[in-house]
């Protein structure tokens, strides 16, 4: 495909076009995929995740800057579905991001309101595949921490960094249990404000309730404002990733990632499989209308509609 031609060939545009095509869920998106597979598997992704206005936006800025001055490219994608923008884009992320606009070295991507959490996480991790495929060597992707979506975000990251900051209501006790859990590196961002050592204190006896680590998340301080800290973030970004590539962890989670996709994928074609036949065969409304008459039930009525089903073997 051209389109895929020209992204492994540097170009930019193919590769905002594809990110396009993969958000919007295209029909041949799966088709695209497929062929930039054999080029992915060489981005090392970085998940960054925590309240709104916990300054992520801000330490991704920042943590670009080290990572261009080491000579890495950098892919960043920013999803906030909480974001009223449509794209979802926040102002204020767009401004600050337009220092590196201009930058070759350098994509960003805002992803938003499009489709559920759900399809939001899908998309994130299918514009991750794209970057990946255009060789940035970094990828960061900024996720909100508000549900169950960051979290399986985070499931597509190498090494996620949880922002916290002194004041407010993400206190640590209040923090939700899946964010805690998923954090590599706990970062106390705003640590010019009063309260920052009393936070990442806090974090140190949470993470001491836990006896033994083969990683220990590292606390890092840090003020944005000020470009505190960040060289320290990004060492211990560097160390979290040898110690995933010295031990076979980041192996084991690449595994479990292609386990994951595979499982979905095939899911993914039963269910469209199985609904194209059905669709095409059996007039639904009536069967519906009998079942809400009580005639019917959908229990035996949904195994009846299975039993009828063959597959296919060569189409897709
Ligand atoms: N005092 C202080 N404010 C900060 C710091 N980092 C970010 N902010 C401010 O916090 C606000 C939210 O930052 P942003 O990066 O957009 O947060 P995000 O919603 O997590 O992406 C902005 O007004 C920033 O200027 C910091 O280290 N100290
Ligand atoms: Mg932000």
């Amino acid at each position: 495909m051209q389109l895929v031609k020209e992204l492994l060939e540097g170009n930019r545009r193919a590769l905002a076009r594809l990110i396009s095509l993969v958000e919007n869920g295209d029909p041949q998106k799966y088709d695209l995929l497929q062929e930039l597979y054999p080029h992915t598997g060489n981005s090392y992704v970085i998940g960054i995740t925590g309240a709104p206005g916990a300054g992520k936006s801000s330490l991704v800025d920042r943590l670009l800057k080290e990572m261009r001055r080491d000579g890495y490219s950098v892919g960043v994608i920013a999803v906030d579905p909480t974001s009223p923008f449509t794209g979802g884009a926040i102002l204020g992320d767009r401004i600050r991001m337009q220092d590196h606009a201009l930058d070759p070295g350098v994509f960003i991507r805002s992803m938003g309101t499009r489709g559920s959490l759900g399809g939001l996480s899908r998309a994130t991790q299918e514009a991750i595949q794209v970057l990946d495929a255009f060789g940035q060597d970094f990828i960061l992707v900024e996720t909100v921490g508000v549900g169950q979506s960051e979290v399986d975000i985070v499931k597509t990251a190498d090494s996620t960094v949880v922002v916290l900051t002194p004041a407010g209501g993400d206190s640590v006790q209040t923090m939700k249990a899946g964010i805690m859990e998923i954090a590599d590196i706990f970062v106390i961002n705003k640590a010019d404000l009063p309260g920052a050592e009393r936070t990442a204190a806090e974090v140190g006896v949470m993470l001491d309730m836990k006896e033994q680590y083969d990683w220990r998340p590292p606390v890092v301080s840090t003020v944005t404002l000020r470009e505190e800290g960040i060289d320290k973030l990004w060492r211990s970004l560097q160390e979290h990733r040898s110690y995933l590539e010295t031990s076979g962890k980041l192996h084991q989670l690449r595994k479990e990632r292609v386990r994951r996709e595979l499982t979905e994928q095939v899911e993914h074609l039963v269910k469209s499989r199985v609904w194209q036949q059905i669709r095409s065969r059996i007039p639904l409304e009536d069967l519906i209308e009998e079942i809400v008459q009580r005639r019917r039930d959908p229990y035996s009525a949904a195994r009846d509609l299975l039993a009828n089903i063959v597959f296919p073997h060569n189409d897709s």
